[in-house]
């Protein structure tokens, strides 16, 4: 068994970390307190992956959920699932909204809490066979989503590869683009994997037409599902975080994926329009056009009765129609896994990842901004240096964000 540890920091780590484990647990068969209550024996063959099962048969979920600011925690203790989560997941911060970086990285408090969830991370670790990653998910605009996430890369999470779910900061943004660009550094250098997303891309990508915030944090955990969905259920084609890295991932510092989601039947036709969702501009989770750049590498994981002979002819198809996007040496582009089980109300359905040099833009805007900011007097700056960060810190989060930003259009036109 290949299990995830997932760590939800901040308020938008925790509000779609609610959405997730709801969908997690329904989709294993589990009721609220953890019991399993399904139908098929294929709900619990790899149940283990993200759930830990008690003496007395209760399943809980491998997750710490932690906040500086105690509300969205405190939201989860009231929400009707709450009998899911273990008392001691549940790391609630005493403090106001952290807001900036600063005391989300080195405030006591935030010492404090990346302790407590270092602590967890150890005890679920123990209770583990073999954990293949750690999965954050987190906001870079919040203080805490961006400060306490740097903390934990910084210091690592015991060896174990670190996927993060990342929601850029839309534009335009002040305080968030500061908590973005000291962010970002830490994401190229410590995660093996980083997904992206922003609020306009998962609204635009929600499946009702005016989605509130609970619908985008839908659209969110359902990327994660379709993520882990092959080692969860059994599949055609396996496409395990491991192999998923290697495929998508082709220096260290590139690993800032798009990633989009598409439903369908399981026609030929189908699979064929399903899979040109991958590069299409209006279905990404983030708002970057993926062809706007050269495509580094992508994956599609299918979930349903796919036929694997209409897949691949959809996505040699898709190739050769985008060939321009592709860098020459890039002989097998697209990665495929298929699971067996659709989502609830679905029959197929397809998670696709694009490693594009265009992801550079969402790291490059928030940097222009704050460059902005600093040519026109630093506004808000002061609340950065109260909290112990320096003009040369911020000049070295830019550097540093320039050569990711150098660093993916040089392997994109090599
Ligand atoms: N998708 C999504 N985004 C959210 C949610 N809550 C906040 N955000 C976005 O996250 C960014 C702010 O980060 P938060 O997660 O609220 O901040 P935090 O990590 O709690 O940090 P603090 O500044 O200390 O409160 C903004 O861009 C918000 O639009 C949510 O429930 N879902
Ligand atoms: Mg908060």
């Amino acid at each position: 068994m290949q299990e995830i540890i997932t760590i939800h920091i901040g308020q938008c780590g925790v509000c779609v970390g609610l959405k997730y484990w709801e969908s997690l647990a329904d989709e294993h068969g589990l009721d609220c307190q953890g019991r399993f209550v399904g139908s098929s024996p294929l709900q619990l063959e790899k149940i283990g992956v993200n759930f830990a099962e008690s003496q007395s048969g209760r399943h809980s979920p491998r997750a710490v959920f932690a906040d500086l600011d105690s509300t969205s925690v405190a939201a989860l203790s009231a929400s009707s699932c709450t009998g899911l989560f273990r008392p001691d997941s549940l790391i609630e911060g005493t403090g106001e909204a952290a807001s900036t970086y600063g005391r989300g990285y080195d405030s006591p408090g935030a010492k404090a809490m990346a302790e407590s969830i270092l602590t967890s991370v150890q005890r679920q670790l123990e209770l583990s066979d073999r954990v293949r990653a750690v999965h954050i998910v987190h906001s870079l605009g919040g203080g805490t989503g961006s400060g306490l996430t740097s903390r934990l890369l910084q210091q690592g999470l015991s060896g174990v590869p670190v996927h993060t779910f990342s929601l850029f900061p839309g534009q335009p943004a002040i305080i968030e683009a500061y908590n973005a660009t000291l962010c970002a550094p830490h994401l190229a250098s410590s995660a093996e994997i980083t997904y992206c997303w922003d609020l306009a891309g998962l609204r635009a990508a929600s499946e009702r037409p005016k989605p509130d915030i609970e619908d985008v944090n839908r659209t969110a955990a359902n990327m994660m599902l379709g993520l882990t969905a092959c080692v969860r259920f059994p599949g055609q084609l396996n496409l395990s975080p491991g192999k998923l890295a290697s495929a998508l991932v082709p220096l260290p510092r590139l690993h800032f994926l798009l990633s989009s989601l598409g439903w369908g039947s399981t026609h030929g036709n189908s699979v064929r329009e399903l899979s040109a969702r991958m590069l299409s501009p209006e279905a990404q989770l983030a708002a970057c056009d993926p062809s706007a750049g050269r495509i580094l590498s992508a994956a599609g994981i299918f979930r349903g009765r796919v036929p694997i002979q209409a897949l691949d002819s959809a996505l040699t198809d898709l190739r050769a129609r985008r060939e321009a996007v592709f860098p020459n040496w890039l002989t097998h582009a697209f990665s495929t896994g298929v699971c067996d089980i659709p989502p609830r109300g679905e029959t197929v359905s397809a998670a696709f990842f694009v490693n594009s040099s265009s992801t550079a833009n969402l790291v490059e805007q928030q940097a222009t901004q704050v460059r902005k900011l600093f040519a026109s007097g630093r506004a808000f700056f002061h609340l950065y240096q109260q909290e112990g960060i320096t003009e040369g810190d911020m000049s070295e989060a830019l550097d540093e964000c320039d050569r990711l930003c150098s660093l993916y259009r040089e392997t994109a036109t090599a």
